[in-house]
């Protein structure tokens, strides 16, 4: 592994109802592009972007983009087990993309375990709400993110809204929870790969020690 190219490499993957956005958010993000028609996804396809989570901390996201489409499912299945991350998209535009999140959301916990999935729930396609298409309000989705435990956050990739904010958040919350220990490296679990585990172990230290003091100070001050 080069040390020079990236410290980790962290799994994500994208999911929700066929035609929401997921390729077009993907390519928005590592491409800068937005394409009106774009072809739908069939099985997974790839992508890859290089973060810095903190200066000198180079991560290199690996993202699964699903086909959305109920035919791929025992495909698209298999990819859930080996990812740390996950967004979960739905189209604000369209209401049954929104009540279906649920149902994406207990399909990957179920079968991750004894793994878990960090995720963000992404309200797409913001654009349209100009046009008084929005068939979701913020409040029901910040409701249902709440419930599930995650941040939600709402984007367009044709005008770029939010895009790299809902990557970062979902990149960054996986880094927080490994330098905790909330998220830890498996053998066998290809979720995260750490390039030098020492490295880790040292931040892992340096930062119960940071908290430690802090906390000391809040007792007394
Ligand atoms: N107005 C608008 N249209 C969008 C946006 N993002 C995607 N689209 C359009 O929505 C359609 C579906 O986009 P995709 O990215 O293919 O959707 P998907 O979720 O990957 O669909 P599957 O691959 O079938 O699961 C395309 O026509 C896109 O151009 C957006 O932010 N705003
Ligand atoms: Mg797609």
């Amino acid at each position: 592994m080069d040390l020079t190219l990236w410290q980790y490499q962290f799994r994500i993957i994208m999911l929700g109802d066929s035609t929401v956005g997921k390729s077009s958010l993907l390519k928005r993000y590592t491409e800068d592009l937005f394409l009106d028609t774009i072809n739908q996804t069939v099985g997974v396809d790839f992508y890859v972007h290089f973060l810095e989570v903190e200066p000198g901390v180079r991560v290199k996201l690996q993202f699964w983009d699903t086909a959305g489409q109920e035919r791929f499912r025992s495909v698209t299945r298999s990819y859930y087990r080996n990812s740390v991350g996950g967004l979960l998209v739905f189209d604000m535009t369209n209401r049954a993309s929104f009540e279906h999140i649920k149902e994406w959301h207990a399909e990957v916990c179920e079968r991750v375990q004894p793994f878990k999935v960090v995720f963000v729930l992404v309200g797409h396609k913001g654009d349209l709400e100009e046009n008084g298409e929005r068939a979701v309000s913020r409040d029901e989705a910040e409701k249902l993110a709440g419930q599930l435990g995650m941040p939600y956050v709402e984007t367009s990739a044709k005008t770029g809204q939010n895009v790299r904010e809902a990557f970062e958040m979902v990149a960054r919350r996986v880094y927080q929870g490994l330098l905790s220990g909330e998220v830890q490296l498996q053998e066998g679990w290809d979720g995260i790969k750490c390039a030098a585990p020492q490295a880790l172990q040292l931040r892992r230290a340096s930062m119960a020690q940071a908290n430690a003091a802090a906390k000391e100070k809040k007792c007394c001050p």
